[in-house]
């Protein structure tokens, strides 16, 4: 196979053997958050698609998912970074019950690449958690991930939770993850929250959602 469909076809097999030499191949004539964007995550989409119609068992999504994290981990000191720094701080983590978080730590990534200050908690962490470092760091903002259709509600909940302890206006919270939809975000947990929150298709906006609510 040609390297960049060979590349694409390590994340759906699982296969890491020799992973590195090709990474570094590609390297040479595209920038590492292309390689990501346009062939490891693609290879990601098709291993969800094989996954959601019964033709992949999880055990191998799981070595999807470890190859993709080595990949990343591997191109990740060759990202460009701005070098600026301090522009501003965030906590981020996947929510309580959701263990998905190569999304969240593409967004760290992209985010700490880019001047701001990531404290990331990881998995599957309460609002309690998540608030105490945000009151602990001085996070300018929140930034929850999830990728189950039931971590969409603890999302609300966790919203609700943040209205509770009158914390809302203080923590603008960017949400992001495949199961959310932009109305979704905009409407309905929009109209729960007395704080400001936001959607992030991708890391991308996740970095302009950062850049407005700082500026
Ligand atoms: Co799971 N899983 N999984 N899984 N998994 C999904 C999400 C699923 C859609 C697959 C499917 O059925 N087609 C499905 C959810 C269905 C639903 O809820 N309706 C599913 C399921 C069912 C499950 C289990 C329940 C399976 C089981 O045990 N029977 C289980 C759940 C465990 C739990 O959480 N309690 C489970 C487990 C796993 C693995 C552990 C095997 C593995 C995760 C490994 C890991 O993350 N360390 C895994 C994987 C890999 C997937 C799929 C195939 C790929 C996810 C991924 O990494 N995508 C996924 C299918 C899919 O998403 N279509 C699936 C690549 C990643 C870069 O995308 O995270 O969306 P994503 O991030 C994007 C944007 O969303 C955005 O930026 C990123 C790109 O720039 N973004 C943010 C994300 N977070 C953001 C935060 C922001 C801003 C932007 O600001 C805060």
């Amino acid at each position: 196979l040609p390297l960049f469909e060979r590349l694409e076809r390590r994340i759906v097999d699982g296969e890491r053997n020799g992973l590195e030499d090709d990474l570094t191949e590609a390297m040479t004539t595209t920038p590492p958050l292309t390689i990501i964007n346009d062939t490891l995550l693609s290879g990601m989409k098709t291993v969800g698609e094989l996954f959601g119609s019964g033709q992949m068992q999880l055990p191998f999504v799981l070595q999807s998912a470890e190859v993709m994290k080595t990949a990343v981990a591997f191109l990740e000191p060759h990202m460009e970074s701005t070098g600026a720094d301090g522009k501003g701080r965030i906590v981020l983590a996947t929510v309580k019950g959701d263990v998905h978080d190569i999304g969240k730590n593409l967004v760290d990534i992209i985010l700490s690449n880019n001047g701001y200050e990531v404290v990331n908690l990881g998995i599957k962490q309460p609002i309690a958690t998540i608030l105490d470092a945000a009151v602990d760091k001085r996070a300018d903002v929140i930034g929850m991930s999830g990728l189950l259709v039931k971590s969409t509600v603890v999302m609300k909940e966790n919203l609700e939770e943040l209205n509770a302890r009158g914390v809302a206006e203080q923590f603008p919270v960017m949400l992001g993850g495949a199961a959310l939809t932009r109305s979704y975000v905009e409407n309905d947990l929009a109209a729960v929250y007395d704080g400001q929150v936001s959607y992030a298709r991708d890391a991308f906006e996740g970095l302009s959602l950062m850049d407005k609510v700082m500026a």
